[in-house]
């Protein structure tokens, strides 16, 4: 609750700054897409490896990380997909982040952020994002529909997270990805039995991502078996000197 309340009050803040029509201008011939889902579904690691300075939950992770270096990282070890935290309050990151990490690489990218209000999905546009986060505890349903549409007429992708059963209703056509989180955002509790349990609930030709709170291979080959074919992981790589080496070690 208390990164929404921040949040509407970053985006007014920015809205007063550059208005949204600026933005819609400027989002009126977006960069050539790449797919997040088809990156998932066709390269073998389906790693989603995440840029992610700090967390609410572990204090700061690697401070100084620069967003054109770690990525291009990533990538080179082997990563399908790569998710930039942008929001800068509890996570210490930045849409230029994006910026950043755009031309350093050909993978699809993840603005990982609290999305609630369509601004964002322009700025996500602009700065060449590929993909997004909308996050069912976050939204209204209708809310998180109206966006999800939004973000398609925008060609981004949307992945949609959810924790619990309650979450399911969530679903619907315009998601083009279900992501299982294995953290739960009020108590930052993480178990990733909670993929396990949730993934004979979900539907079969849904791609499914397991969220949070992944450390080894291991977790990976199981998650496989349950039916997920993207893993995303942070802190597991961020917090070692190297994060493209620690990455290496979950390519088989
Ligand atoms: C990564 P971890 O435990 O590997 O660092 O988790 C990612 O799943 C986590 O950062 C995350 C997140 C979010 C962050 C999942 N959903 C929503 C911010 C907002």
């Amino acid at each position: 609750d208390e990164i929404i309340a921040h949040k509407r009050l970053e985006i007014e803040q920015q809205k007063a700054a550059i208005s949204q029509e600026l933005l819609i201008n400027n989002c009126n011939e977006p960069m050539p897409r790449r797919s997040m889902r088809a990156s998932l579904s066709a390269s073998p690691s389906g790693i989603i490896a995440e840029f992610k300075r700090r967390s609410p939950s572990k204090g700061w992770i690697k401070e100084n990380a620069q967003a054109d270096i770690i990525p291009p990282a990533y990538e080179m070890a082997g990563a399908s997909v790569l998710s930039i935290l942008t929001d800068e309050n509890f996570f210490g990151g930045n849409l230029k982040d994006i910026r950043a990490a755009r031309p350093q690489v050909s993978l699809p990218i993840l603005r990982k952020d609290f999305i609630i209000d369509e601004y964002q999905l322009y700025q996500a546009c602009i700065v060449g994002a590929d993909a997004v986060l909308l996050i069912a505890a976050a939204l209204r349903k209708e809310q998180c529909s109206m966006l999800a549409a939004k973000a398609h007429e925008l060609k981004l992708e949307v992945l949609l997270e959810i924790h619990s059963e309650q979450e399911l209703e969530y679903i619907e056509d315009n998601i083009d990805m279900v992501g299982v989180n294995n953290r739960n955002l009020g108590t930052f509790h993480t178990d990733v039995e909670n993929s396990f349990r949730l993934a004979e609930k979900l539907p079969k030709e849904m791609l499914l991502v397991s969220e949070s709170g992944i450390s080894s291979p291991q977790t990976v080959r199981q998650l496989r078996a349950a039916g997920f074919r993207g893993f995303l992981i942070g802190e597991n790589f961020m917090k070692t000197p190297q994060p493209g080496n620690a990455l290496k070690e979950f390519i088989s």
